[in-house]
């Protein structure tokens, strides 16, 4: 009987925890808009008609992300063409290490949320992948700052299995 009691007090605990969670959900979604209009030290969104070159990629399930070309100049509008050829979801995301640090725990943060798991966010430099699903992302590196470039899939636990590529982009 104590034990019953027990885990109904657990119970309830977990729901309170869960319902305080989505309390706060429209605040974390103010915080994504915030980020999407900030300027990344790693460039911008750009439209198609930018495009100077394309890039094929793709995401597996060894943890690798595999570039056809990682020929990037500073100012090059890029369009990469990232298809997940695994059986797990995946992403792919422009960044560099101060993304990767705010991303990573946003990602794990959404991971502990009940049915938030493998939720789209509206990162525009982070397209999410389903098994077999082929996404296009055009990112222009911008030509005056852009220096170290990290590309991941932030996926919990995937980053850290070495799903990443850097890439130092040349004059
Ligand atoms: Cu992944």
């Amino acid at each position: 009987m104590k034990m019953k009691s027990l885990s109904m007090v657990m119970l309830a605990a977990a729901l309170f925890q869960a319902s305080t969670t989505f309390a706060q959900m429209p605040a974390m979604h103010m915080e994504h808009a915030q980020h999407a209009h900030h300027a990344f030290a790693f460039g911008r969104p750009a439209q198609e008609a930018d495009v100077t070159k394309t890039i094929h990629v793709e995401a597996n399930d060894q943890m690798r992300l595999n570039f056809d070309s990682m020929a990037i100049r500073r100012g090059d509008v890029v369009k990469f063409v990232v298809k997940n050829v695994g059986q797990v979801p995946h992403e792919f995301a422009v960044g560099d290490d101060a993304f990767r640090r705010e991303h990573i725990n946003e990602m794990k943060q959404m991971a502990a949320m009940p049915g938030m798991a493998g939720m789209e966010h509206p990162d525009p430099n982070v397209v999410s992948l389903q098994p077999g699903e082929t996404k296009t992302l055009i990112w222009r590196f911008d030509p005056l700052h852009t220096r170290n470039v990290l590309f991941a899939c932030y996926v919990p636990g995937h980053y850290e299995a070495g799903m990443y590529q850097r890439i130092v982009i040349g004059d």
